[in-house]
């Protein structure tokens, strides 16, 4: 069969390319899921796009992630991903949901209206932050907001190196300001609310009505949840970009880092408070009361840090998990040690 794309329009890189060994090129090609179905993923290769059935057999996949096919397109192995997006599965207990992979850059899309919020601005930011994503915050609905500005500033102070855009993402121009993080080679994706304009954008990016959008209800500017799967797609620019329907739920999973990451101030100054093991409560020297008292801190991020940390903690690894987990590393120590003082033995 003769190749048809070229995969690195799909995102194809030399991190992926030297995860495979030379024999494994005659063997098997790579391909790229580029859907998630209910039954099968889409995915694309060199040769064309093509399904994957999904099977038991699988191993958890999703949109983004880079895999081994063989001659016959049935799944050989995934590759390692640059960045994995997980959630909580909505409902159910301390069960991880995977959203996306291999994404360079988020375009957080925040709408200028009811919809705009810095708490759950931060919680996303955790999400792409854990993930290990560049961000680029995109204000839309720029068009119908009396106040940009106001919103802008107060996006501002959440990370000063956060790149913000105010934009109406109906006007093709406009969303030009977008094409800088639309280098060929990268993955983006759309993430954000039901109704805040990521269908919207993906067809000024790709120049065409690819997807479906909705009015938003015009009570309460809540979305309709257009979009019900992940699509990615190619752009005219050499980049690939990832639509995701609005989640209703995002509760964060084993996000330590990521929330460290979002709040940097703040873990920079819990390592300031007199005490190592301070709660940040009443305790004399504690840095984090001082800032919150000199206005530093705003008490609603403070509490919405609080709020994702223990949602972290309890969607994460359960406690008796992380002890088994310590548990088994003690073993294997140990083990280890057991092993050496016999052949010390022996010599
Ligand atoms: N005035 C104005 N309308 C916009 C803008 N961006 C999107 N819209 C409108 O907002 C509505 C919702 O846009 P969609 O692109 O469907 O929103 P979405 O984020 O894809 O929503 P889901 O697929 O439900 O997650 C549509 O009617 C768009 O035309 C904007 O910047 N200004
Ligand atoms: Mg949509
Ligand atoms: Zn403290």
């Amino acid at each position: 069969m003769t190749t048809v794309l070229d995969l690195s329009s799909w995102g194809w890189n030399r991190f992926f390319q030297q995860q495979c060994a030379l024999d494994e090129w005659e063997t098997t090609f790579p391909a790229r899921i580029t859907a998630h179905h209910r039954t099968h993923f889409d995915v694309v290769t060199s040769k064309g796009h093509t399904s994957l059935a999904i099977s038991a057999s699988l191993p958890p996949l999703t949109v983004g992630d880079w895999i081994l096919l063989d001659a016959q397109a049935r799944f050989v192995r995934a590759l390692d991903r640059l960045s994995t997006f997980a959630r909580k599965s909505p409902g159910s207990a301390h069960h991880k949901q995977l959203i996306a992979a291999n994404i360079d850059t988020v375009l957080l899309t925040v709408s200028l209206n009811h919809d705009f919020n810095l708490s759950r601005i931060e919680r996303y930011y955790a999400l792409c932050k854990e993930a290990g994503a560049e961000v680029v915050l995109v204000l839309t609905k720029a068009d119908t907001c009396d106040d940009v500005a106001a919103y802008t500033s107060a996006a501002e102070m959440l990370d000063p190196l956060l790149p913000i855009l105010a934009i109406n993402a109906l006007d093709a121009a406009a969303v030009q300001q977008l094409m800088p993080w639309c280098e060929a080679g990268k993955t983006l994706a759309l993430m954000g609310s039901s109704g805040v304009g990521k269908s919207t954008l993906m067809n000024q990016l790709t120049g065409r009505a690819l997807q479906r959008t909705a009015d938003i209800r015009s009570d309460d500017s809540k979305g309709r949840h257009t979009t019900t799967a992940r699509y990615l797609q190619a752009l005219p620019s050499g980049a690939v970009l990832l639509d995701t329907p609005g989640m209703r739920e995002l509760q964060l999973f084993d996000s330590e880092q990521g929330i460290k990451d979002a709040f940097a101030e703040i873990a920079q100054w819990a390592n300031q408070c007199r005490y190592n093991d301070c709660q940040h409560e009443s305790e004399p020297g504690c840095r984090i009361q001082r800032a919150l008292q000199a206005g530093e801190l705003s008490p609603r991020r403070w509490r919405n840090y609080c709020k994702l940390q223990r949602e972290q903690e309890r969607n994460g690894a359960t406690l008796a998990e992380k002890r088994a987990r310590e548990r088994d590393l003690g073993r294997y120590y140990r083990s280890v040690q057991n092993n050496s003082r016999k052949q010390k033995n022996r010599r």
